[in-house]
């Protein structure tokens, strides 16, 4: 795995954050698995672009935030919104990146969900599906074509961020093994049948690195 990608595939590292990882406000089961993947795979793109979660201490996402019961739904202006438990909240432990994620050549960090009236799995487009977070910008002038996705949660915003990336024109791969799910209500299910109708790719890191390399 040594060889790079060309700078027309990049690696984009979805929310791989304390509050996802066990222990965690929101934990993903086995969330952390993913970190030591995610960094081998990490060495063979030249182009990596991180993602953290970043809500405003009262967020509209956050079930607290309407004193209703976390996991619970509720209609909001642009769609059906799932109520989370408070999670990483601007500049506190819970939203730092793992500590154990390294991967000190990439290049930018997206912050997303800051806006305090609207939330954003996707690191492409909020969920009121017209403000952008200006990614698929930075990505084309830097000439990327495609896009591999790796992290968490598999099926919120890591899928959210593949539909997108298709939606944006580009190619894009998802590599399941450095990915975990936090399941709800058959979200993975339902996650992938609308990946794969976009076009998304399903690999494997190991996989799909033999294959391009
Ligand atoms: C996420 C729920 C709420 C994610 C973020 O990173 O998948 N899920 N905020
Ligand atoms: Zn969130």
């Amino acid at each position: 795995m040594s060889e790079k990608y060309s700078a027309h595939t990049a690696l984009v590292v979805i929310d791989v954050q304390n509050d996802f990882l066990p222990g965690g406000a929101l934990a993903v089961p086995r969330g952390d698995e993913v970190v030591p993947i995610i960094n081998r795979a990490a060495r063979a793109f030249e182009r990596v672009v991180l993602t953290q979660d970043w809500h405003p201490a009262h967020h509209i996402s956050f079930a607290s935030t309407h004193g209703a019961a976390p996991f619970s739904s509720k209609q909001l202006p642009y769609g059906d919104q799932t109520l989370w438990p408070t999670h990483c909240v601007q500049q506190t432990e819970g939203a730092a990146l793992a500590p154990k994620l390294h991967i000190p050549h990439a290049q930018l960090v997206i912050r997303k969900g800051w806006h305090q009236n609207v939330d954003s799995y996707s690191a492409f487009t909020e969920a009121d599906r017209t403000t952008t977070t200006g990614l698929a910008a930075y990505l084309r002038a830097h000439g990327v074509q495609q896009v591999v996705l790796v992290g968490l949660a598999l099926d919120y915003c890591v899928a959210d961020s593949a539909i997108d990336a298709r939606a944006a024109g580009f190619d894009c791969v998802v590599l399941e093994d450095a990915c975990r799910a936090i399941g709800l209500n058959g979200s993975l299910e339902k996650a992938w049948q609308k990946m794969l109708h976009a076009g998304v790719v399903r690999s494997a890191t190991d996989e799909w690195i033999k294959n391009s390399a």
